[in-house]
C-alpha cells in the first residue's frame, strides 16, 4: 500500500470534505478566502508567460489555453508531452511559484491526508465557453507518490472522474469557484476530463474558468 494513502480519521468527518474515492477528495470552497490573491497572481504569471493553445502530439490544437509557474512547466507539441524548465515561447524560465500557491496546495493536500506536499509545477488552465479537456491520465510526473491538487476559479465546470481503465464509467462532479480537488494514492492515475464549459459570466472572473493543478514531477 503506498505511503501516501490518506489515513482515515479526522478528515472523514470534517464538513465540506467529500471523499470521492480512496485517495481523492473534494474540498468545496477550500480556496475561497484566497481567490483574490490567486487571481492577481495568475494575471502576473500570464503577463510573463502568456496563455497559449498547445498542440497535441496528434496535431490538434487544445481548446484549453495553458501556462505554467514553478520550477517546471507542462508542455505539449508534436513530439509529445513533457515538463520543461523554460517556456518554449520566450526561452525564459517559467515564472516562479507564488507563495500563496504553494501554501494553498500544501494545506489542501494536508486536509486530504497527504503530508508535506511540495509541488514543483503548477499548470494554469484557462477555459472559455465551449473549451473542454478530453479524458486523460496525469502520468507525465516521475513522482506518482505525490498527490495532485487542483483549484477551480470562475465559471463552474463538470469534471469527469473515472477509474484506472479508460472505459470505466465516470462520475460527474460540478466544480465551482473556490473548490479544490486533491487526489493521489490509489486514485493517482484515474482517468478524468472536463465537459465543454457552459456559457456564463462570473462576477469576479468573467466569461472563463481558470484551473490550477499542482504537481510534484520528480
Ligand atoms: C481542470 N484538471 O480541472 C483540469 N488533473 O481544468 C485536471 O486535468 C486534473 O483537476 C489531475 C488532477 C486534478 C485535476
Ligand atoms: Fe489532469
Amino acid at each position: 500500500m503506498p505511503m501516501t494513502q490518506p489515513m482515515l480519521g479526522l478528515v472523514d468527518i470534517l464538513p465540506d470534505r467529500e471523499r470521492l474515492t480512496d485517495g481523492a477528495w473534494l474540498l468545496r470552497q477550500f480556496a475561497f478566502t484566497n481567490v483574490a490573491s490567486l487571481l492577481a497572481e495568475i494575471t502576473c504569471i500570464a503577463a510573463q508567460a502568456p496563455f497559449r493553445h498547445l498542440e497535441t502530439p496528434g496535431g490538434f490544437r487544445m481548446s484549453v489555453a495553458m501556462t505554467n509557474c514553478g520550477a517546471l512547466g507542462w508542455v505539449s507539441d508534436r513530439r509529445g508531452y513533457r515538463y520543461t524548465t523554460h517556456d518554449p515561447l520566450s526561452g525564459r524560465q517559467w515564472p516562479s511559484m507564488p507563495a500563496v500557491f504553494s501554501a494553498i496546495a500544501d494545506s489542501a493536500a494536508r486536509a486530504a491526508g497527504f503530508e508535506r506536499f511540495k509541488p514543483d509545477a503548477c499548470l494554469v488552465n484557462r477555459y472559455i465557453p465551449g473549451a473542454r479537456l478530453t479524458l486523460h491520465q496525469d502520468k507525465d510526473e516521475a513522482d506518482l507518490g505525490a498527490p495532485i491538487v487542483s483549484v477551480s476559479l470562475g465559471l463552474p465546470a463538470v469534471f469527469l472522474f473515472g477509474g484506472n481503465a479508460r472505459q470505466e464509467k465516470q462520475r460527474r462532479i460540478l466544480l465551482q469557484h473556490g473548490d479544490v480537488v486533491v487526489w493521489g494514492g490509489p486514485a493517482r492515475l484515474y482517468h478524468h476530463g472536463v465537459l465543454p464549459l457552459k456559457d456564463g459570466d462570473h462576477p469576479e472572473v468573467g466569461t472563463q474558468r481558470l484551473n490550477l493543478t499542482f504537481r510534484r514531477t520528480h
